[in-house]
């Protein structure tokens, strides 16, 4: 059972969430119970399977009841109290959580008093102009909520599953079956592989000599929720937050064709099957062969069949159809960045958000080889920000690291400023140049026009101290969207001024997004990739952040900290 305790964090995660939309409040007892509890577990190291109920009582942060519950799931694997959530609350009510400005409260109102049980009951109740009749809402509260719908049905992400839950969820049942016996390779592909923001279904594949041990692992899983196909080759199964995942069992001599195949995208298999028949041959998930005969060309690996069609293997990232089979062809495909040797934005425990001591995170910088780290805690206009007492503390310790230190790894003292709805920065001018590296960024004010959120930023981008802006557009995938910008006033800001462009990797932002990135990426701006991490062990965020700036084309070279130290080293201390 190594997925225990992800079982226990999903169940208490779960808990709350139903118990909000139970009691209608965010903050009620029951709900904070089941959020330090979900803390506790998370901080946990030890084996939980092991612990009675007693035991686990006395982990700070978990209560008699919750004890109780987890030591139910770990024996029978259910929890009678969740499924009685489940039952009263379906997941196509807990759905519309997802849209902004409708919280708990609201939905209650909405079941009760319209019957409205989903995303479609509320878009009729919309059209039928029913809302505004409802006591506590009106005119304006409809229609806000008919933008938000809006805004999530023309991204068309009502039925899709942000990356922050996909990619954990694969990774999850590509290690659970990597254990079944007779599997050789199991991984997943489809739009995941290719690192969109938010995927239709998690596409997993796996070489195996016996398909049926794949499927029981599978269905057996605690995040499965009901198995909708069961077949020899493919089966596919829904998780509880109503994500779909298909499995697929292939030959393992097949494995590199079928991994092509169904990663995709649609319009890069379509060119590569058009580059197979010029030849004379057909492409399939089963292998790159002879139209007259059958033989087989390639089918073994990825690098064997575009070999054999005359191309570079592509990276997954790239296989979006944007030119990237054009670009294999001329030997023109981007390179890969380079190594990254310093971060810019990550936190310790003195913000209030952040987990893990200075000491912790300079520990794991060093272990991943970085020449700078900027500490960047949250400024005091954000809700879990510092004091300047603080900071200046933070300073001293800071230096006197550096002491110990010597020249391996440079230590920037740095903060993350709030950006106010003016451009308003923390403190002032004085104290922030105090700083050795100032980020700025969007926390609050959402709902500013565009022409008022791009002169908020330009502002901020103005002040002698902002030498980055952190995560531009402010969006939560799948539940908050991007404020809104005028993307070529601020890159033309970014360059007047010399202050650079973060490339956010934390999975529920990766935020500038791949399609700002792609639209900014010919501009003369600095790019930073960074983690924002808020405990040690996310500095390995920095991957994502690498990831999405490949999948936008952007020229390494315009990534600062990913194009050797030299220029990271002078860039650090500019
Ligand atoms: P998604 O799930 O909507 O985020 O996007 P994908 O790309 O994962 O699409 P999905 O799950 O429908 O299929 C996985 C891959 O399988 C897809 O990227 C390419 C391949 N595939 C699926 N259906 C077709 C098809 O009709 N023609 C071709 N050429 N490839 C297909
Ligand atoms: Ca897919
Ligand atoms: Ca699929
Ligand atoms: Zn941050």
């Amino acid at each position: 059972m190594a997925d225990t305790k992800q079982d226990v964090l999903d169940m208490l995660r779960e808990l709350a969430e139903l118990t909000i939309l139970d009691e209608g409040d965010p903050q009620s007892f029951r709900v904070r119970a089941y959020e330090s509890a979900a803390q506790a577990i998370a901080a946990h190291a030890g084996d939980l399977g092991r612990l009675t109920a007693k035991e686990l009582e006395k982990i700070q942060g978990i209560g008699k009841s919750t004890a109780a519950k987890i030591r139910e799931l770990i024996e029978t694997g259910h929890v009678a109290k969740l499924d009685g959530l489940r039952g009263k609350h379906p997941a196509s009510v807990v759905a519309l959580l997802r849209i902004q400005g409708l919280g708990p409260k609201t939905v209650i109102k909405l079941r009760k008093e319209l019957g409205v049980q989903s995303m479609a009951d509320l878009r009729q109740a919309i059209a039928d102009k029913k809302l505004r009749a409802l006591k506590g809402l009106g005119d304006k509260a409809e229609e806000k909520l008919a933008q938000s719908l809006a805004r999530l049905e023309r991204e068309g992400s009502i039925d899709r599953t942000p990356i922050s839950v996909a990619l954990p969820l694969a990774e999850r049942i590509v290690a659970r079956l990597l254990e079944v016996p007779g599997v050789t390779h199991a991984s997943y592909c489809g739009s995941l592989r290719r690192f969109s923001e938010t995927v239709g279904d998690v596409d997993v594949v796996v070489a195996a000599s016996a398909p049926g041990a794949v499927m029981d692992a599978l269905v057996s899983m605690s995040v499965v929720d009901r198995v909708i196909g069961r077949g020899d080759t493919k089966t596919s199964v829904v998780t509880r937050r109503g994500t779909q995942v298909d499995v697929r069992v292939v030959a393992r001599e097949a494995l590199g064709a079928a991994q092509l195949y169904f990663t995709g995208s649609k319009g890069h298999n379509i060119k590569l099957r058009q580059r197979a028949l010029t030849r004379g041959w057909t492409l399939n998930e089963y292998a790159l062969s002879e139209i007259d005969g059958g033989k087989v060309i390639a089918r073994e690996t990825e690098e064997q069949i575009y070999e054999a069609l005359g191309l570079p293997w592509i990276p997954p990232v790239l296989r979006e159809d944007w030119g990237e089979i054009e670009a294999a062809e001329a030997g023109t495909l981007p390179a890969g960045l380079g190594q990254v040797l310093g971060d810019f934005h990550v936190h310790t425990t003195v913000s209030g958000d952040g987990k893990s001591s200075l000491e912790e995170v300079v520990a794991a910088a060093r272990a991943r080889g970085y020449r700078v780290l900027a500490i960047t805690d949250h400024a005091e206009g954000t809700l879990s920000g510092a004091t300047r007492d603080a900071f200046l503390e933070q300073r001293a310790k800071i230096r006197a690291m550096q002491a110990t230190l010597g020249s391996s790894l440079k230590l920037l003292h740095g903060v993350e400023l709030n950006i106010g709805p003016e451009g308003q920065l923390d403190y002032d001018a004085d104290f922030r140049a105090g700083f050795d590296f100032c980020l700025a960024s969007v926390h609050d004010h959402f709902d500013l026009d565009r022409a008022a959120q791009t002169r908020r930023v330009v502002t901020a981008m103005r002040d002698p101290s902002v030498r980055m802006i952190g995560h531009l557009s402010a969006r939560m995938i799948g539940a908050r969207p991007g404020i809104e910008l005028d993307l070529d006033a601020i890159v033309a800001a970014a360059e007047e001024t010399e202050t650079a462009l973060e490339v956010n990797g934390g999975l529920p932002r990766l935020d500038m997004s791949v399609d700002a990135l792609r639209r900014v990426r010919s501009s003369r701006a600095t790019f930073v990739v960074t983690s924002d991490a808020h405990e040690a062990g996310e500095l390995e965020r920095v991957h994502y952040a690498v990831k999405n700036a490949e999948r936008a084309w952007l020229p390494p070279d315009r990534v600062i900290n990913a194009s050797g130290p030299d220029r990271l080293l002078a860039w650090a201390t500019g």
